[in-house]
């Protein structure tokens, strides 16, 4: 017996990625919806790669009763008004937003960092999934972390176009091709020219001078690993089409070397240490596109602070930064809690 899972936003990058991934995952599924704006309604989308077409429903019109998961990825807007709508129907959600992440009767869960936080859902049946670059984040960061307690980290981001949907890929290419031709650019959805170029700049800037981007990353990962680590964020975009990359200074408690912190991650849930110390023997963002690991390379002492490393962490933003996680939120959810799955 399996689940009736609905995908709320499966036109976009995100929602097509849950549909490929819980197909290429064989959720146990006794139905799947793909539920998207009336503008996209009756459109057909693929179920991944199981051969399944699905004919998108209307959201606005879509009854979540019966309904067991409804993983949403259509933004805030749309959580705000059709989350707690589902949720109240009996339908735990999943939500992709940031909408609920700070929001102290939602868990924020990454599976393999704090899974046993999930048991929070019940109280507003909503859980939800971080921001790309902080599951990736702290993914790597969690082993160390258990290891030798993080105290500080500086992370400054090198964060792909994907991250601002396909608007932002469409940008990113239009220019390319525009600069080939000798045609002229006018930015649209990003601040300034993105193709060959890179900008300081995600989301919306707040008083102290920080984005909302920057924000993210030190709630979330305070709220996910515990409210004394300090972080500091640069978020950055690149002309990257998939795949968010990290450059990540941490400063620890007690003493930790590169190869102790090489051997934790190497057996850690969800990463996978590509780090040779030669030319090449490093994870670059095209490497981890359709990927589910995060990637960390260039384990290093940082001998500038007391206890210090430096390392490199990548992973497809759109997968474990988004879709990945939430199915694995669903997985996780069916086998501890909804029980319904042999
Ligand atoms: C970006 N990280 O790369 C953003 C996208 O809060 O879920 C995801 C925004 C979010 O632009």
């Amino acid at each position: 017996m399996g689940y009736r899972v609905a995908v709320v936003g499966a036109t976009g990058n995100v929602g097509r990625e849950m549909l490929n991934i819980l197909a290429e995952r064989q959720f146990p599924l006794d139905e799947i919806a793909a539920v998207a704006s009336p503008r996209s309604t009756g459109d057909i989308i693929d179920f991944g790669d199981s051969g399944q077409e699905l004919k998108v429903k209307n959201l606005e019109h879509f009854d979540f009763s019966g309904w067991d998961i409804a993983l949403f990825a259509a933004g805030s807007d749309v959580s705000k008004v059709h989350a707690p709508r589902a949720a109240q129907a009996g339908c735990t959600v999943i939500d992709n937003s940031s909408l609920y992440r700070m929001d102290p009767d939602v868990p924020l869960i990454v599976p393999e960092v704090n899974a046993e936080a999930i048991v929070g859902y019940t109280r507003k049946n909503i859980i939800a999934n971080p921001n790309c670059s902080t599951a990736q984040l702290v993914v790597a960061l969690k082993p160390l972390h258990d290891a030798a307690r993080i105290k500080r980290v500086v992370v400054a981001t090198y964060q792909s176009v994907s991250g601002a949907g396909k608007q932002g890929m469409d940008e990113l290419f239009e220019q390319s091709r525009n600069i080939f031709v000798g045609d002229a650019n006018e930015p649209v959805k990003f601040t300034k020219q993105i193709a060959f170029n890179v900008i300081p700049h995600i989301d919306t800037f707040l008083d102290d001078g920080s984005t909302k981007e920057e924000w993210k990353m030190v709630v979330e990962t305070k709220k996910i690993l515990g409210p004394s680590i300090k972080l500091t964020a640069t978020c950055v975009r690149v002309p990257v089409f998939v795949g968010h990359s990290e450059a990540v200074n941490i400063e620890f408690e007690n003493e930790i070397s590169a190869d102790e912190a090489r051997n934790i991650l190497r057996e850690a849930p969800g990463v996978m240490v590509v780090d040779k110390r030669e030319d090449g023997g490093y994870v670059t963002p095209i490497e981890c596109v359709g990927e589910y690991a995060t990637y960390v390379s260039r384990i290093r002492e940082d001998s500038t602070v007391e206890n210090g490393l430096s390392l490199w962490v990548v992973s497809d933003n759109l997968r474990k930064g988004a879709a990945l996680n939430a199915v694995q939120i669903a997985e996780l959810l069916g086998r501890k809690h909804l029980q319904k799955a042999a």
